[in-house]
């Protein structure tokens, strides 16, 4: 397994709209392994192909508190939206920064998992917001993109200021 490097905002690759995987192979198993490993080692819970530079559908999530509840998505879509929630999100693209974004409360996912079955998932809560937000990842949005261009522009600013003092 490897560590990836992880795409920072405002970097254009994190715009880019990831293609639908055809089929399972060791390529896709890989990628997911490799995901799972970055995502726990950076820490967080969930990351998208999109963040490491990989412009396919694939994403992985874990929400638990022990760390060994891994979800591997293939080609996530979001087949129904319920209700609303409001939380704090972060984003391993984003370090340092948290803000309050608008999510439906309860999802229902289709995806295919690593043996190349079709699965159905009801998700809420958490779950259900690092799914929104990794799918987001995938169609090229970040969650400061539901942000005001205000909120925008201050985070553009943090995070190049950041990126001096560690240059
Ligand atoms: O997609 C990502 O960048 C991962 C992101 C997922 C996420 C977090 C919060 C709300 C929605 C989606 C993160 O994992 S940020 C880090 C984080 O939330 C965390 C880190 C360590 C322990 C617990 C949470
Ligand atoms: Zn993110």
């Amino acid at each position: 397994m490897a560590l990836l490097p992880i795409l920072r905002f405002p970097d254009p690759r994190l715009k880019k709209v990831a293609q639908a995987v055809a089929q399972i192979d060791d390529n896709i198993r890989k990628l997911a392994a490799d995901m799972a490993e970055t995502m726990y080692e950076a820490p967080g819970i969930g990351l998208a192909a999109t963040q490491v530079d990989v412009h396919r559908r694939v994403v992985v999530i874990d929400v638990s508190e022990e760390k060994n509840q891994l979800l591997v998505f293939i080609n996530p879509t979001l087949f129904r939206c319920e209700g609303e929630q409001i939380g704090e999100e972060g984003c391993l693209s984003v370090p340092g920064i948290y803000d309050k974004v608008e999510r439906a409360e309860r999802v229902t996912v289709h995806y295919m998992d690593l043996e190349g079955k079709q699965q159905t998932m009801e998700a809420e809560g958490l779950l259900a917001v690092c799914i929104q937000h990794e799918i987001d990842h995938l169609n090229g949005i970040v969650f400061v993109d539901h942000l005001s261009q205000l909120k925008q522009g201050r985070i553009k600013s943090k995070l190049a200021k950041q990126a001096r003092v560690t240059a």
